[in-house]
């Protein structure tokens, strides 16, 4: 397929590109009054989800408003444990929820990779999402497939939820049960491997793992714990599929910068928690920078934004291996006017 707007992919080479790509990350969500609507049509977030149809509606949604150079397949990181049957819904109002956590050791014995065919649905919107995106025979900008790390998603698969304590049961089971963790751990590679190589069968062109939750462990846990599975899914997605760019947004984990661009992954999420400069010095020239301005910017005004964007670059190439976006999420407080804003100053820069 050729791409019309390939920038964010150049931005994987040694090129020096005329201007930083853009994307966001969350950028079809809440802060969007059309992808409210949408959803509202759907009747629920995760029948928006399983609707390849709405999912590619959703994806357009930000395309159509702003100039960006990605777009990110619309789903959500706890399809995965969904399809291990533990039973997953989102109370209105309220985050995700598992009817079936891992709470006994029988639990984790009976913990298998799902059949593939159960996240179908997703597939399916990955291949929809790529015929939208498609005009005259040309794709507009690549499309990037994710999925939650090991580490993340067993967070959620242990506590049942998300957390406002750091995960107490995840990190226990890991401290008092470190083979016991690693088992679900090692279900996780096997299904989060599976599940991205079948999105780049579907049409993915890059890949994003998000590890939202490693942040949470020291250096030396968040290395054994969290990286070393995220290395197995990168080194086995890298033998099989060379071209496609993998990256590893670990929230919190700048720490290990060094660490993460030796393993092998061609792009870093960057947090707004870094300095730029600081995680270039730290993940030397190689390696692709993504990230990392605070999502809040999105709920300031015109003056802070390009000021903080200015201030941010200082002393950083945007011209090589990078690619510009937040460093979290978008919040569903963001001013959409301002998203507009940020897009444009970026792009001049
Ligand atoms: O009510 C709604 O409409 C649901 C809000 C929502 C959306 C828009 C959720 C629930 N998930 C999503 C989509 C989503 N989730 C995308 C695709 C959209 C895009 O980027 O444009 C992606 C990449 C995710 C990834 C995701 N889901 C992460 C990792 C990234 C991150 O932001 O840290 C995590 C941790 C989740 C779990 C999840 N799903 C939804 C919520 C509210 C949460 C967080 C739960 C918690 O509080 O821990």
């Amino acid at each position: 397929m050729n791409i019309k707007n390939d920038l964010f992919l150049r931005a994987f080479t040694d090129a020096k590109l005329p201007r930083p790509p853009i994307w966001l990350m969350r950028q079809a969500g809440r802060y969007l009054p059309e992808y409210k609507a949408t959803r509202a049509k759907a009747g629920s977030f995760l029948e928006l989800c399983r609707s390849p149809s709405f999912c590619a509606e959703v994806l357009l949604q930000p395309l159509e408003r702003y100039d960006l150079d990605a777009a990110i397949l619309f789903s959500d990181i706890l399809t995965v444990p969904d399809a291990m049957g533990l039973g997953l819904t989102f109370g209105v109002g309220e985050g995700p929820r598992f009817s079936k956590p891992l709470r006994e050791e029988s639990d984790v014995h009976a913990l298998a990779v799902p059949d593939m065919a159960k996240l179908q649905y997703v597939f399916d919107a990955v291949a929809e999402c790529k015929r939208a995106l498609t005009q005259d025979g040309e794709q507009r900008v690549p499309l990037i497939g994710f999925s939650g790390s090991p580490f993340t998603l067993a967070c959620y698969m242990i506590e049942g939820a998300g957390s406002a304590d750091a995960f107490p049961l995840t990190r226990r089971m890991m401290l008092q049960r470190p083979e016991l963790f690693q088992k679900v751990l090692d279900v996780n590679v096997g299904a989060v491997t599976a599940y991205l190589s079948e999105q780049i069968r579907a049409g993915a062109d890059a890949l994003m793992l998000f590890d939202t939750w490693g942040g949470v462990l020291a250096p030396r846990l968040y290395r054994e714990f969290s990286l070393a599975p995220m290395q197995r899914i990168v080194a086995a997605l890298r033998a099989e599929f060379p071209s496609v760019p993998v990256m590893i947004f670990s929230r919190g984990a700048a720490h290990s910068v060094g660490a993460i661009a030796a393993g092998g992954a061609q792009g870093i999420g960057v947090d707004w928690q870094s300095d730029l400069a600081d995680v270039r010095a730290a993940a030397g020239p190689h390696v692709t920078l993504q990230g990392n301005f605070d999502p809040l910017l999105l709920t300031t005004d015109e003056d802070t934004i390009r000021r903080e964007i200015a201030k941010s670059l200082a002393g950083f190439d945007p011209h090589h291996r990078y690619i510009a976006n937040l460093g979290h999420g978008i919040t569903p407080d963001a001013d959409p006017a301002l998203v507009g804003t940020f897009v444009d100053t970026l792009r001049s820069t």
